[in-house]
């Protein structure tokens, strides 16, 4: 039952119906569905399946912009489930935006997601943001860790660009930098100077917690 409600929601991705997805995410949650094992095994293996269309030259543009629709439909109905009672303590504080230059929104928002699920504080200050709005960010929420997410190669360098601006504002000392994204990589991250790099949204809150030194 769960995998075939797993494949329908792929699919739903793979052919670009976002009333569909909605549809089916409200379904997957009535049956009891784990929204992060939905999203996992349903939603990110369809965008993934429309990424690789996309670049194989069967998708164009239009298709990208609706499998990327389709997932954010079904994504806004499974998110708040996943970030479920908000009562308890704040761990830590976090900036997460995507660097200059790039529109990629979905995966900067699940990390975001799934940071506030697990009781941080997070500010998403969206996509396209340059190193000094990341700053400033930083800087009016007093945040712990900033989070900067990239998925095109040619974007990628603005995380360095952030840990510079970072640098020149005197705030290296007193905030960690996260990194993360498609194209991003460990051996990257170290030669950037980022304190760490995640690969997926349960990973990126191992490490939040393991930056601002708290049991998770
Ligand atoms: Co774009 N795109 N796209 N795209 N797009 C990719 C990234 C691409 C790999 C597709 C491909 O060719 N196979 C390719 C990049 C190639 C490269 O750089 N080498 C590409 C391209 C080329 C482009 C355009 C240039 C296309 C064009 O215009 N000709 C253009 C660029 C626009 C721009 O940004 N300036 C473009 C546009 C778009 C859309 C706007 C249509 C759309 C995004 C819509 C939106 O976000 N609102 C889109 C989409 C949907 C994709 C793919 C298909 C899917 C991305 C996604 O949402 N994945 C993507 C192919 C792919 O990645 N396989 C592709 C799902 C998401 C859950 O995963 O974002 O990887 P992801 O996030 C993961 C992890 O990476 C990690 O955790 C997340 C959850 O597990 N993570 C972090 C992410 N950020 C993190 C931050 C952290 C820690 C972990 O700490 C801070």
């Amino acid at each position: 039952m769960s995998e075939e409600m797993y494949a329908k929601l792929t699919q739903a991705v793979i052919e670009g119906e976002p009333e569909d997805a909605e549809l089916l995410a409200k379904q997957a949650l009535e049956q009891g569905l784990d929204p992060l094992t939905c999203v996992n095994e349903g939603l990110t293996k369809g965008i993934q399946k429309v990424g690789e269309l996309f670049a194989s030259g069967e998708y164009f543009l239009p298709e990208l912009i609706i499998g990327a629709e389709a997932m954010k439909k079904a994504l806004a109905v499974l998110e708040p489930a996943m970030v479920g009672d908000q009562s308890r303590e704040v761990v830590g504080k976090v900036v997460i935006g995507t660097v200059e230059g790039d529109m990629h929104e979905i995966g900067k928002t699940l990390v975001g997601t799934m940071l506030i699920a697990n009781g941080f504080q997070v500010y998403d200050i969206g996509v396209d943001k340059s190193a000094a709005e990341f700053v400033a960010a930083v800087n009016e929420n007093d945040a712990d860790i900033v989070g900067a997410s990239a998925l095109l190669t040619t974007t990628m360098l603005q995380q360095k660009k952030l840990i510079e601006a970072l640098e020149e504002a005197n705030l290296r000392g007193k905030v960690k930098v996260m990194v993360g994204g498609a194209p991003v990589t460990n051996s990257f991250a170290t030669e950037v100077g980022a304190d760490g790099y995640a690969e997926d949204a349960i990973s990126a809150v191992d490490l939040a917690f393991r930056l601002i030194d708290a049991p998770a």
